[in-house]
């Protein structure tokens, strides 16, 4: 049974229960739950959600594979989301990432998933999340999720994350590029990579002057790291132990909590958003239903809407009438 494969930890069920998330399958929800309730009082630790974003070439899948390695040495299992909403399939990982993934090949506490748009309903966000989710009723310690730092996707990975980690360099441009887009407010942590090539004390330093907080109790002071991803001899432990830090921090402030349930809000949204879009679409397509007027130039979208949004609550008055009362549920009168 799916459900006795994805607990023994068979990463192939974990996969192929990704796909049918990500394909908006019925029945994703109830498994998870069921999940939830079978490894209830496991009594196994919490998972922590790490985003890691930042610039293309930035080095957040090396800091990813560096991190997952330190990790795996504690003992604790890891999931890498590698979250591209321009990869229209899996296969869009690129020569170094797949090397990368190799080298995990064979031991069962890695997971490495590149989340691509690829036949996504609702988009890769809410794939995401739902991975997430799944991710986390199996107990996985650490998810990492790492998205290309340009557009929505840093914005939404802060939605996603517990502790969002934002990656810069020294390289010309990266620096500026992180304060233009206003991305000191989302980020709990900042790694300053490629600090072996030159300028990093200086983006460190301008990094410091940034984020500078009052040294107040239950106030999070960003803390500024240089790593060298690639070797993993500078910083990288750092970063893990501040990360164990802001975990602590977000437990202790209650933070935690309330990051819990604001993502659980989002999803609600996010899938009643989909389900609705969903519906539209089906609707707009029926020939027999006429919503579009044949003159398509004057037609009036708002109207079209509306109609639309009255059939789905006819709809729901409909469900909830069969659930009063069984006698009218079609499935028992068959
Ligand atoms: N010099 C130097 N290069 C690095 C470091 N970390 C990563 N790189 C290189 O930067 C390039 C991009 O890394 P990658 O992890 O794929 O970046 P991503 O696009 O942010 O995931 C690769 O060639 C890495 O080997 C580092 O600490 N120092
Ligand atoms: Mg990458």
């Amino acid at each position: 049974m799916e459900i006795d494969r994805l607990l023994e930890g068979d990463t192939r069920t974990l996969a192929q229960a990704i796909s049918a998330i990500e394909t908006r399958q019925p029945g994703t929800g109830d498994l998870i739950q069921e999940l939830f309730a079978r490894r209830a009082g496991a009594g196994s630790p919490s998972t922590q959600i790490v985003g890691l974003t930042g610039p293309p070439g930035s080095g957040k899948s090396t800091l990813a594979d560096t991190l997952t390695m330190l990790w795996r040495a504690q003992g604790r299992r890891v999931a890498v989301l590698a979250v591209d909403p321009n990869s229209p399939f899996t296969g869009g990982a690129i020569l170094g990432d797949r090397v990368r993934m190799q080298r995990h090949a064979l031991d069962r506490g890695v997971f490495i998933r590149s989340m691509g748009a690829r036949g996504h309903l609702g988009g890769v966000a809410l794939a995401t999340r739902g991975a997430v989710r799944l991710l986390t009723a199996l107990g996985w310690e650490m998810v990492l999720v790492e998205t290309v730092g340009v557009g929505q996707s840093e914005l939404e990975i802060c939605e996603i994350a517990d502790s969002v980690v934002v990656v810069t360099t020294p390289a010309a441009g990266d620096g500026v590029q992180v304060i233009k887009a206003g991305i000191t407010e989302i980020a709990d942590l900042f790694a300053v990579n490629k600090a072996d090539l030159a300028g990093a004390d200086r983006v460190v330093r301008e990094l410091r002057d940034l984020v500078r907080a009052p040294r107040e109790e239950g106030v999070w002071r960003v803390p500024v790291i240089p790593t060298v991803a690639a070797t993993g001899a500078e910083g990288v432990a750092e970063l893990a132990v501040a990360l164990d830090q802001h975990r602590a921090h977000l437990v202790a402030t209650g933070a935690q909590q309330s990051r819990v349930e604001r993502r659980l809000r989002d999803e609600v949204v996010e899938l009643v958003g989909a389900a609705a879009t969903d519906f539209a679409r089906r609707l707009l397509a029926d020939p027999e239903l006429k919503l579009l007027p044949e003159d398509v130039q004057s037609a009036n979208p708002e109207q079209a809407a509306e109609a639309i949004l009255r059939r789905l609550a006819a709809e729901e008055s409909k469900i909830e009438a069969a659930n009063r009362d069984p006698a009218v549920d079609h499935r028992r009168s068959e």
